[in-house]
């Protein structure tokens, strides 16, 4: 088992690393599971997946801290890889950042990732249509640098994420907030965008001077390989909601499917056999584990 010193060591490792992390949205423990059989670097807590598939309700900070934390719990569990906990806009005001970075950090998360988007958010994926506002640049430098003086360990990690790029601000305003929550000690900052050319990131990279880690979330532009961004600057990719769309598609296939033959053999060449999924959760090994252990009374 994974201790969490060990999970933050291997996220402080891959933040530093000659090549990028890669890091995969989980909106339950079993996709934690599967990211981590498939290979990858650690486990994105995915708030919009959480709020999709746990609660069937939009990403607009409706998911509480304590339900956002209980679900990165059951992920972490799930887990040996470090994961990075997404933590909205830290749940309300300065001193809720700085409980959401106590809670995370006492509950084993090796570190959390927190927007600047005013609440309610909304989820940044949405159009440009769509009305934004962020925080003001001090008002969020003085919550980081709050969240980061109430953590206990050293190794805990605060990514800041920076929405201005979203919010239609521009890149000199991404810079001077991205500086500002580098200066108050944010360990990474995510630069947000859904420009899919990459020319709004690749704007701000040449005009970044910091030293901290830079993250991306490439869901709208999908074609950059990690190795691709690394070259350009990024040190941690978020592949974030893949594993829930995969979800959501297969069980909407596999229900059309049912609903037109009303049979379960319908659908039975499309799905994982039961079999699998006993296997997939260790099934038959506690069994044996209650054996071993000899025979009760
Ligand atoms: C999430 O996965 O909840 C994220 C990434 O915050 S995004 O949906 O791109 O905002
Ligand atoms: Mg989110």
């Amino acid at each position: 088992m994974a201790t969490a010193e060990h999970k933050r060591h291997a996220l402080r490792a891959g933040l530093a690393a000659d090549r990028p992390m890669v890091i995969v949205g989980a909106h339950d423990a079993l996709s934690a599971h599967l990211i981590t059989r498939a290979g990858f670097d650690g486990v994105w807590v995915s708030g919009f997946g959480v709020s999709t598939m746990t609660y069937a309700m939009p990403d607009l900070n409706l998911v509480t801290m304590t339900e956002a934390l209980d679900a990165a719990r059951r992920i972490d569990a799930a887990t040996p890889l470090p994961v990075v906990a997404d933590c909205d806009n830290g749940f309300g005001g300065l001193n809720n950042v700085v409980r959401t970075v106590q809670d995370y950090e006492r509950g084993g998360i090796a570190g959390i990732c927190i927007e600047d988007n005013l609440f309610p958010k909304r989820n940044s994926l949405l159009g440009s249509d769509i009305r934004r506002e962020l925080l003001p640049v001090s008002e969020q430098a003085r919550r980081i640098a709050a969240g980061k003086a109430g953590q206990v360990t050293d190794d805990f990690v605060v990514i800041a994420r920076v929405e201005a790029l979203i919010a239609g601000h521009g890149v000199d305003e991404a810079i001077v907030r991205a500086n500002a929550y580098a200066d108050a000690g944010a360990d990474a900052v995510l630069i947000h965008s859904r420009d899919k050319t990459l020319g709004e990131i690749e704007a701000f990279l040449a005009a970044w001077e910091g030293d901290v880690p830079l993250v991306v979330v490439p869901t709208l532009f999908p074609t950059f390989t990690p190795e691709e961004l690394y070259g350009k600057g990024i040190q941690l990719v978020i592949l974030a909601n893949q594993p829930m769309r995969a979800a959501v598609k297969a069980m909407e296939d596999t229900l059309a499917l049912l609903a037109e033959h009303r049979v379960a053999s319908a659908v039975d060449p499309h799905i994982a056999s039961v079999g699998h999924v006993f296997d997939l959760v260790g099934t038959r090994e506690m069994i044996q584990r209650e054996a071993a252990y000899g025979e009760d009374g």
